[in-house]
C-alpha cells in the first residue's frame, strides 16, 4: 500500500499532521506500506496538480491500495481496520462502537481542539482566535469529564481492546498536548501517554522525524 505523507513541514506542525494516523494503523495491523513524501507550504502539495487525482482537496493523508484511492483520515483508519480484520471487533454492535468513538473524536472533539491549538500557535497575532479560546475550552469541558470517568474503569475508549477509534482519539488529544488542558483529566492524559507508548506509534513517530529530517523527540 502507498501512503501519501509529508516530507517537509514548518516546525509548528511537527507531530500534529494526520498522516501519522494512517501510518500508525498500518503498523498496528501489520500491513506493508511505502510512503510517498510531499512538501507542505508555499510550492508544496497545493501546487502539485497530479495529486488532485489522489486527493480531491490536495490534502494529506491519502492511501493507494493497489489502485484503490482513499482520503480522509477517519475513512482511512476504518478501511485499514476492515481490510486487516484488526483494531475493530467482528460483531456489528462492537463495530458500531468503534464508528461512534471515531466520529466523536473527529466530529465532537477535534473541531474544538484544533482552534485551541491554532490560538496557542498564533498567540497575540490572532486576537479573534484568542477570544474564542475560552469558549472552545468550555465546550470540551462537556465531553472530557465523561471520557475521563470512562477511562478510569476501562483501558480504551470502546472498552478493553485497542481499536482504530483509539488512534483517532489519541491523535486528536495530541493536538492539545501542549495546551495545559489535559492534566486536569488524569485518566485521559494517562490514556494518551499509554497509547503513545505503543511500539507501532513509537516506530511511526521515529520514521516521521527521520523523514522530516528533524531531531528525535521534536514531533513528540
Ligand atoms: N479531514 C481531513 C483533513 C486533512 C487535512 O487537513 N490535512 C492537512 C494535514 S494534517 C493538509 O493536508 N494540509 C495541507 C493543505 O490543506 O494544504 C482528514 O482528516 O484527513
Amino acid at each position: 500500500m502507498k501512503v501519501y505523507v509529508f516530507k517537509s513541514l514548518p516546525p509548528f506542525l511537527w507531530g500534529y499532521t494526520r498522516d501519522i494516523r494512517a501510518m500508525w494503523a498500518l503498523e498496528e495491523c501489520g500491513i506493508a506500506y511505502e510512503t510517498v513524501g510531499l512538501d507542505c507550504g508555499p510550492n508544496g502539495l497545493q501546487d502539485e496538480t497530479w495529486f488532485e487525482s489522489f486527493s480531491p482537496f490536495k490534502q494529506i493523508p491519502a492511501i493507494d491500495d493497489d489502485g484503490y484511492i482513499l482520503t480522509e483520515s477517519g475513512a482511512i483508519l476504518l478501511y485499514i481496520a476492515e481490510k486487516s480484520g484488526k483494531l475493530i471487533p467482528l460483531d456489528l454492535q462492537g463495530r458500531a462502537q468503534v464508528y461512534r468513538w471515531l466520529i466523536t473524536s473527529l466530529n465532537n472533539i477535534e473541531p474544538f481542539a484544533l482552534p485551541i491549538l491554532f490560538a496557542d500557535l498564533q498567540g497575540d497575532s490572532n486576537p479573534h482566535m484568542q477570544a474564542l479560546r475560552p469558549w472552545h475550552v468550555e465546550i470540551l469541558g462537556r465531553f472530557f469529564p465523561t471520557i475521563d470517568k470512562m477511562l478510569k474503569t476501562q483501558s480504551f475508549v470502546t472498552g478493553a481492546d485497542f481499536t482504530v477509534a483509539d488512534i483517532a482519539l489519541t491523535c486528536v488529544l495530541r493536538e492539545l498536548r501542549k495546551a495545559k488542558l489535559l492534566p486536569q483529566y488524569p485518566n485521559i492524559e494517562n490514556y494518551r501517554r499509554r497509547c503513545e507508548e505503543r511500539p507501532a506509534f513509537v516506530k511511526v513517530l521515529n520514521a516521521y522525524e527521520d523523514r522530516l529530517g528533524i531531531a528525535r523527540g521534536s514531533a513528540r
